[in-house]
């Protein structure tokens, strides 16, 4: 669960319908494994899209301040965030005013994908979604910093 205090800290789960987490997940998703992932659109302060991949018990999390790449060779700005709960992979719903991330939360696109490559600064999946499909690679622009690119390679 150690994992998962940056998300449960800045939320106050009798304000926010969002998840609050129950047990760690567990299923790691090894490469050559299929895995899930979701795609949300938030109406926050600024409109975003999180990319979540289900991945070693969490759902790992970028957001994307312009939503995924959907043509190949398309790059796309990736701020990795908090992992979230595996149970937040069917959440959408209003989180009120007043709350962290507050705005409509609607589910863009699901689906599994296929972990290909797995690095600290690089994955490689393929996405088996209703309005993504391909090839993507998301690669760290440093290691200090939360910024990552997202590119759709195939
Ligand atoms: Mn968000």
């Amino acid at each position: 669960m150690k994992k998962l205090t940056g998300y449960t800290e800045k939320r106050d789960f009798s304000r926010s319908p969002e998840p609050e987490p129950e047990k760690p997940g567990t299923g790691t998703v090894h490469p050559g494994a299929e895995g899930r992932f979701v795609i949300q659109e938030h109406h926050a302060r600024r409109l975003h899209w999180d990319f979540r991949l289900e991945m070693d018990g969490v759902l790992k999390s970028w957001a994307l301040p312009k939503g995924p790449p959907r043509e190949k060779g398309e790059r796309r700005l990736a701020v990795e965030v908090e992992d979230h709960p595996l149970e937040y992979m069917n959440f959408q719903g209003v989180i009120p005013e007043g709350n962290y991330g507050a705005g409509e939360v609607i589910i863009w696109d699901r689906g599994l994908y296929a972990l290909l490559e797995k690095k600290p600064e690089k994955i490689k999946v393929v996405l088996k979604g209703k309005r993504l499909e391909g090839a993507f690679i998301l690669i760290r622009k440093s290691k200090e910093e939360n910024n990552w690119l997202i590119i759709k390679y195939q």
